[in-house]
């Protein structure tokens, strides 16, 4: 299925990459697990929830939209995780740590696109990112404990 947002512009920086955003949607503040949601083009590919900056939108508040829209998912954005560059496709995304407190039964594209949603451990993630390296390269920063608390 081919996803239409009708209210949707493009927005493009002072190199002519496309501006986009998104979240790391974990679970909790141990980071240990977070939510992916299906490709719009093919159902059985995962991806970090993303996508396009609208004019005059703070990337921030894109990033956090797009969680809702595209993975049903209300929390909170703990902290800026970077620019990552996307040079075959020519995009740059504003990434961020979310945490998830709810996950809604109806969101947009569940319902318009049959989008779904699952949680992955972060090593699973990577795995099933595989296809979109760029997309990898977000969990890099990522580090897990042996027992699974965060170490900074
Ligand atoms: C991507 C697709 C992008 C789309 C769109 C789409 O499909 O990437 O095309 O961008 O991305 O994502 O679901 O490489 O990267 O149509 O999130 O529809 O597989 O698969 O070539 O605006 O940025 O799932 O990631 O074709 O640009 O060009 O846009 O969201 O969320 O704002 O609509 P995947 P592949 P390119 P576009 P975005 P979704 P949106
Ligand atoms: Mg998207």
């Amino acid at each position: 299925m081919v996803k239409e947002k009708v209210n949707s512009i493009r927005t493009y920086d002072e190199d002519g990459y496309r501006r986009r955003a998104a979240c790391l949607c974990f679970k909790d503040e141990t980071e240990q697990e977070i939510l992916l949601v299906s490709s719009s083009k093919h159902i059985d590919r995962w991806v970090v929830p993303g996508g396009g900056i609208e004019p005059s939108e703070e990337p921030k508040l894109a990033a956090v939209r797009e969680a809702l829209e595209e993975a049903g998912a209300q929390g909170r954005l703990i902290r800026q995780l970077g620019v990552f560059e996307n040079s075959e496709k020519k995009h740059r995304t504003n990434l961020y740590a979310f945490i998830v407190s709810d996950l809604l039964d109806e969101w947009d594209d569940g319902k318009v696109m049959g989008r779904r949603r699952q949680w992955f451990s972060i090593m699973e993630a990577k795995d099933m990112l595989s296809h979109k390296p760029v997309q990898v390269t977000y969990l890099d920063g990522i580090a897990r404990g042996l027992n699974g608390f965060v170490k900074r």
